[in-house]
This record gives structure tokens, C-alpha cells and sequence, in this order.
């Protein structure tokens, strides 16, 4: 088994929006190819790391990844040959000194994100492991922790109603999760998802909404009001046999980030004709979310507040009940060490959104992982909402036993193929499947 690295390829697919993305394939001198396809976000934090795009408006509407995929075949690929893919470390060290940027703006996270990820890919398969068991291998090399870190199935956060930036329509939260929190198999809360999401269309067309998806695979239909979402959702729960709270609970994605207006410091939420209408300051808007999260059971609660309002974060965290529900960063956390830190130190949130292309490598995504483990922080490994047929972070989820996967609605074959490698991940793990132990 000779684990070098021969050859590294880059070219331009399209991801789930009809936009360019990058794919990499990784080869060793064993034979062993490993490939990662690049996710994307409409919803981005700005201090996320730089997705290289050529800007050139001629081809793609200036979105295409041709920069990108040169970087990786012309600056990357000649420094890496030869290289022994089971040192990941040293190979993200190595991509890491090369982009030279805090940001990665150099060579594009997108770029280093595609190697990175095929490298552990081609290692895995080179050594004939499982994906999920090769990075739990990686992973305890990493955090070098005498705590065990077993792999296991994550509970899976549907997205089975899609508002703001995901969805032309009139809501304003992007994202309305149902929760399989008290079924323990992972193929029961699939199936749970599912059949909760046919009640939801089959109430949205007898209420006269459309049942037209969104990015991520959930409707997106013009409704009055938030909490009128909210209440179909619980009517599709409850029609469907599933117990609301002890069984299914509710999770949301206010993105609040897209709201937030930095020079008044206020919210500035749009109506139904686009227009901003609710302005309101961080102290009134956490009010509401306190009234929110009394009148619903809200147990996931994802940026709540910008990624730059750390006041609003702070006075959020005072009154949040978090015994009983997870305050999620992800717009606020980037999944960049330096800012999860200071949200952990702060101790506004007891959740964490992760998501490898935020960052640019899978070190730095160990890292992160360590820290939310040094933190107790619970760890959600996430989709993006511009997907690819890729299934790593399905692998990433079990690797890291990580308590939750955030990857959409059970419809849409982007999302599907990922609820489908977990489904096949469950059937080499049983017995070993619960999903128990959380927090
Ligand atoms: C989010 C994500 C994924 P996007 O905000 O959590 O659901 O959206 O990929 O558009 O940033
Ligand atoms: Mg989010």
C-alpha cells in the first residue's frame, strides 16, 4: 500500500442551484482515488472563509470556479505529489501555508476544502477503511484525548419549511426544523421525517399554499405569518402519530444575520410585499424570541442574532434556558476556532453549526471539534444550502460523533443520498446505533 500521492485533478461541476463548484480527485500511487465536490451557501457569514470565484461575467454570471480549479491543479497539485495522504495534518499545513491569508482569500477555501477532503478520502480508501471510521481514527490521532470518541449515528435536524435567503416567499426565518429527538434509531427518525413532511404538503394544499420546494428541499410557501408556519408544522406532527415534545421537537434558523442593519444597530425584518417593516432593536427582538420559544417547543435555536450583535448574543444567553434547548452559532461561529472560542468563553451558545467549507480544511475542522468537546458544546455537522451529491459530512457526522446532522428535508437528491449513506452506515453499525447520550 503506497499511500503517495500521484496525481491531483480539479474541474467545474454544478451544484444543487445550477452554479459552479468545484470538484477534486485525489490519486495514489496504490491505485486509490478519492473525490470531494464543494459546497456552497447563500446565507454566507462574513467571516467566513473566501469562496474563490472568477468573477467573470461572461461566463456563469461572473460565478464560475475556474481560478479556483487552476490554483488547485497548478499551485497546489505540484507541492503535494509525493506526499503521504495519511498525514492530514501535515497536508492542511501545507495548503494552509500556501494560501499564506488568514481568510483564505489567496487561493479560495473552496480549492483547499476540495483537497483536503479528497485526501482524507483517497487515505481511507487506500486502507480499505470505512470513511467514518478512518476519520474517528484521524480525529483521536488529532485531539490526542484519552476520551474515547465512538462513532455514532446523528439525530437529523429536517428543514422541512425553507423562508428567507433559501426561498422566494414571504417568510422570514429560513429554516423550520422538525426534530426526531425522543426516537432513537436513526432509520425510525428518517422515517418520522418523512412521513411528518407528506402531512405538512398534503395541509399546505388544503390550506390553498403551494407546496413548491426551496434550496434545501423544504416547502416554501407565502404565508401570513412565521408562527403561522409554525403551526402547520405542528399540525402535520401531531396528524402524523408522533408525539409533539416527548418525540418530535422543533428547531429554527432566524439567519438573523441577513436582517441585521450594523450603522442603527437594529433589525430590519421585510413583509409579505418586501418592504422592511418590523425595525426593532436587539433588546425587543430577544423579547420576542423569549415569547417565541414559551409558546413553542423550540428545542434548537440557530442565530438568533447577528454574527456581529455580541450585545444581543449576550442578553439572549441571560434569559435562554439552556438545560432544556441548544443556542446554535453558525453565522457567529464560522466554524473558525478563534470565534468559537470567544462565543464558548462567553457562554453564548451550547450548540454549533459545523461546516468544513466555513473554514477551508479538515484540520481546522478537528480543531473546532476539539474545542466544542473542551466546551461541551454540542456538535451539528451541516449541509450547505447549494449542495452536490456528495457524502462525506454524513461520514463526518458519525466520525466525529457528532450528536446532530443538519442536511435539509427528506426530498431532493442532494439531500437524500446523504439520509441514504446514513441509513447504510446504520446497517454496518448495528447494534451500535443509538443515538442516545446526548445532552
Ligand atoms: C445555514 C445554511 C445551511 P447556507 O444557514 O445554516 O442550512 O445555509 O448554506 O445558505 O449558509
Ligand atoms: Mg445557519
Amino acid at each position: 500500500m503506497d499511500t503517495s500521492i500521484k496525481n491531483i485533478n480539479a474541474y467545474e461541476i454544478l451544484d444543487s442551484r445550477g452554479i459552479p463548484t468545484i470538484k477534486v480527485q485525489v490519486f495514489l500511487d496504490d491505485g486509490s482515488l478519492g473525490d470531494f465536490s464543494v459546497p456552497s451557501g447563500a446565507s454566507r457569514g462574513v467571516y467566513e472563509a473566501v469562496e474563490l470565484r472568477d468573477g467573470d461575467l461572461a461566463r456563469y454570471n461572473g460565478k464560475g470556479v475556474l481560478t479556483a480549479v487552476e490554483n488547485v491543479k497548478v499551485k497546489i497539485a505540484p507541492k503535494l505529489l509525493g506526499t503521504d495522504a495519511t498525514k492530514q495534518r501535515e497536508i492542511d499545513n501545507v495548503l494552509l501555508r500556501l494560501d499564506g491569508t488568514k481568510n483564505k482569500s489567496k487561493l479560495g477555501a473552496n480549492s483547499l476544502l476540495g483537497v483536503s477532503c479528497a485526501v482524507c478520502k483517497a487515505a481511507a480508501n487506500s486502507h480499505n477503511r470505512k470513511l467514518y471510521n478512518y476519520i474517528n481514527s484521524l480525529l483521536i490521532r488529532e485531539l490526542n484525548t484519552v476520551k474515547e470518541i465512538l462513532p455514532k449515528l446523528p439525530i437529523p435536524l429536517f428543514n422541512v419549511l425553507n423562508g428567507g435567503a433559501h426561498a422566494d416567499n414571504s417568510l422570514s426565518i429560513q429554516e423550520f426544523m422538525i426534530i426526531p429527538f425522543g426516537i432513537t434509531k436513526f432509520s425510525e427518525q428518517l422515517r418520522a421525517g418523512a412521513e411528518i413532511d407528506g402531512h405538512l404538503k398534503r395541509i399546505l394544499k388544503e390550506k390553498g399554499a403551494t407546496t413548491s420546494v426551496g434550496d434545501e428541499g423544504g416547502f416554501a410557501p407565502d404565508l401570513p405569518t412565521d408562527e403561522t408556519a409554525l403551526d402547520f408544522l405542528i399540525e402535520a406532527i401531531e396528524v402524523s402519530g408522533y408525539k409533539l415534545e416527548s418525540e418530535i421537537v422543533l428547531g429554527l434558523d432566524i439567519a438573523a444575520s441577513q436582517y441585521w442593519e450594523e450603522d442603527d444597530k437594529v433589525y430590519a425584518i421585510p413583509n409579505l410585499s418586501g418592504e422592511k417593516v418590523l425595525v426593532d432593536k436587539p433588546k425587543k427582538v430577544v423579547d420576542f424570541y423569549i415569547s417565541l420559544l414559551n409558546k413553542y417547543p423550540i428545542y434548537m435555536f440557530e442565530d438568533p442574532l447577528a454574527e456581529d450583535d455580541w450585545v444581543g448574543w449576550r442578553h439572549l444567553a441571560k434569559k435562554f434556558d439552556f438545560k432544556n434547548r441548544l443556542l446554535v452559532g453558525d453565522d457567529l461561529t464560522v466554524t473558525n476556532p478563534e470565534r468559537v472560542e470567544r462565543a464558548a468563553k462567553e457562554k453564548l451558545i451550547n450548540g454549533m453549526i459545523i461546516k468544513p467549507n466555513q473554514i477551508g480544511t479538515l484540520s481546522e475542522v478537528f480543531d473546532v471539534i476539539g474545542l466544542c468537546n473542551k466546551y461541551n458544546i454540542q456538535k451539528i455537522i451541516s449541509h450547505r444550502s447549494g449542495e452536490t451529491m456528495d457524502t462525506f459530512i454524513a461520514d463526518l457526522a458519525v466520525g466525529t460523533g457528532s450528536s446532530f446532522i443538519k442536511n435539509g428535508a427528506p426530498q431532493r437528491g442532494e439531500r437524500v443520498v446523504k439520509y441514504n449513506r446514513l441509513l447504510e452506515i446504520e446497517n454496518e453499525l448495528v447494534p451500535n446505533t443509538s443515538s442516545s447520550n446526548l445532552i
